[in-house]
């Protein structure tokens, strides 16, 4: 049984990365690693098996096995959403009913996507998976499922058991529309690394995004900013997060990801093709542009890749 309420689900949330091996298989103790690394430098929570998990190149019994072997690991020190969309709601309803026998604290999914659902279709998915456990379902409203609109959103919001939303969208204005509409105990994770400041600043109780593998200490500072109203100080931060960001988006994503973890002294695994992983010298251009950044804002803040 899940000891956090939705409201605890909050702060810096790294969408976790899948870990596999040289031969592609699920990578378990390195998962395990990385949680504890995730943990002790800032997470306050995982968002497991979503489009960072690279879940659909998973079959169920891989993804549950990653489910499994995160709570168990993160043995209550921080709550864990698990994200159970797939093609198809018998499939999804599986993951759901999984992560609650495994003990997770809530759902989440994208919309289906892929064949242009109605809106009547993607309602009655988010609805039929969220009755179908105990948990909280976060909406995850995504450019790369197809973004949902204000009215959609607003009618799934009105299921009892939907209390949050994901929000991967650059219109933050929505965003803090919705917070201030649908109120403090209606969870809001804005999914743009790139705006992670902004988005809390909008309003937003966490953010929930990729980049959070890899430095979830430096967003725990932005936060920390927000929280103290520290503008300057907390733009700063996001700038260069911004352009750590942007540099790393010129190469497979998100591939690039596990390569800058390296950077920083973890066996963080390997990609599952069709995603690339890359050798050491395929990444030294990207961080000789880390180096630039590091220069062009003299901070200290990068010195975790040991640059
Ligand atoms: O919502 C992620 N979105 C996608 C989460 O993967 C499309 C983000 O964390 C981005 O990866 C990140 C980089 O663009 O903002």
């Amino acid at each position: 049984m899940s000891k956090f309420t939705m409201q605890d689900i909050k702060g810096v949330i790294p969408a976790m990365l899948s870990f596999f091996d040289q031969e592609e298989n699920v990578d378990l103790s390195c998962t395990e690693r990385m949680v504890d690394f995730m943990i002790d430098h800032g997470a306050d929570g995982f968002y497991l098996t979503g489009s960072t998990g690279a879940c659909f190149t998973m079959n169920a019994e891989e993804r549950n096995s990653v489910v499994k072997t995160v709570v168990q690991k993160v043995n209550g020190r921080v709550p864990v959403i698990v994200h159970v969309g797939d093609i198809g709601t018998k499939k999804s309803i599986e993951l759901a009913k999984y992560a609650y026998e495994a003990g997770a604290d809530a759902i989440s999914s994208v919309p289906p996507f892929y064949w242009k659902f109605s809106k009547e279709d993607i309602y009655r998915y988010y609805k039929d998976i969220a009755e179908s456990t105990p948990l909280p379902m976060v909406v995850y409203n995504i450019q790369l499922a197809g973004l949902m609109d204000m009215d959609l959103i607003l009618r799934l919001s009105d299921l009892p058991q939907v209390q949050g939303l994901k929000y991967t969208a650059r219109s933050h204005d929505e965003m803090g529309y919705l917070k201030e509409k649908l109120g403090k105990d209606f969870m809001i994770y804005s999914g743009c690394d790139e705006m992670a400041f902004s988005g809390l600043c909008a309003g937003a109780d966490g953010i929930i995004g990729s980049f959070y593998n890899l430095f979830p200490d430096l967003y725990k500072k932005i936060l920390k900013k927000v929280q103290e109203s520290d503008i300057q100080g907390g733009m700063k931060l996001q700038k260069i997060a911004d352009e750590v960001i942007f540099s790393a988006l010129k190469y497979d994503f998100p591939s690039v990801l596990h390569g800058m973890m390296r950077w920083r002294g973890l066996e963080a695994g390997y990609s599952r093709r069709p995603f690339y992983t890359y050798k050491a010298e395929e990444l030294s251009a990207l961080k000789e542009e880390i180096k630039k950044i590091k220069e062009k804002y003299q901070t200290t803040e990068l010195d975790i890749f040991g640059i």
